[in-house]
């Protein structure tokens, strides 16, 4: 183990040597405590590559609650840190694409047609923790079609670019409006890597109705985070775990849908406020980097 992860050397990286070391030597002992066999330890190695082929190790991450895991420390070390009172964070997920057209107060998000899929308005005002308006934040917003499928992802080809995926800038009010349609829920490749794994543990690959956000304001830490659809029957059942509590706003029926350009007069509307926590030492310690699609 020591020989493998170079670590008595001061070549290379220390700290990835020091992770590489610990969860080598973890393998190890699970082969030794488990005795895997080596047709089980191949069958291992083989999946890793079919996973890569088919691009979803972060779609694994999130199924194993590795992603959910990372928003659970960062709670602990919110709390630490008494920063309360912020919206929760929820999970970022795999399909977020960089680029889309920042628009002022208002975006209508839904390019294509989707003949499955009835309007929906998303608006609120973004805060800070004492209830003011934030001026010039910007509410980066996506979500999946009818289908369940996002565009830049979409299986079938069939979304053009930035499809569902809007961004708007907040003036002096701190509201954003967001004109779409109501997604439906997502569910993994049924040919990937990753349901493959979820079926041999016996689990669906499933998420609920669900529509992602990233607040992001120079005078405030980045929010990343998500609401759920209300009445979604999977809702306490995702395959992410992505589900909390504040998450699941209201959804109400409303008219007056042609006035705001929308394809039918009635609509469904969900009002949900954002509300941002200060910088901690001056910094926004929420920036994660990963890897994302741009378009
Ligand atoms: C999604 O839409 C998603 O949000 C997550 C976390 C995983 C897979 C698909
Ligand atoms: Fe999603």
């Amino acid at each position: 183990l020591k020989a493998a992860s170079n670590i008595d050397s001061q070549e290379g990286n220390g700290r990835f040597k020091q992770i590489l070391h610990r969860l080598l030597s973890d393998l190890f002992k699970a082969i030794d405590d488990l005795d895997i066999t080596p047709d089980e330890v191949w069958a291992g190695i083989n999946y890793l590559n079919k996973l890569g082929r088919d691009g979803e190790a972060a779609l694994l991450a999130a199924g194993l609650g590795l992603e959910k895991y990372l928003d659970v420390r960062m709670d602990a070390e919110d709390k630490q840190l008494g920063l309360e009172g912020g919206t929760p964070r929820t999970i970022e997920g795999p399909l977020y694409v960089a680029g889309a057209p920042v628009k002022e107060g208002v975006s209508k998000m839904d390019l294509d047609p989707d003949e499955n899929a009835g309007p929906l308005v998303i608006h609120g005002t973004v805060l800070d923790l004492d209830g003011k308006p934030v001026e010039g934040a910007v509410v980066e917003c996506w979500h999946a079609n009818s289908k369940g499928f996002y565009s830049h992802f979409d299986p079938t080809g069939e979304q053009t670019d930035f499809n569902l995926r809007g961004a708007v800038r907040t003036g002096a009010d701190g509201k954003y409006e967001f004109r779409t349609l109501m997604p439906v829920g997502y569910g993994c490749p049924p040919e990937g890597a990753t349901q493959t794994l979820l079926d041999e543990l016996g689990r669906h690959g499933n998420r609920p109705a669900h529509v992602h956000f990233f607040v992001t304001s120079d005078s405030h830490r980045k929010l990343t985070t998500q609401f759920n659809i209300e009445g979604d029957p999977l809702i306490w059942d995702d395959f992410a775990y992505a589900t909390r509590e504040d998450l699941i706003p209201p959804v109400t029926q409303k008219t007056g849908g042609k006035e705001l350009g929308l394809k039918a007069d009635s609509y469904q509307d969900i009002e949900f406020d954002f509300v941002l926590t200060p910088l901690v030492e001056g910094k926004d310690n929420q920036i994660v980097q990963r890897l994302r699609a741009a378009a």
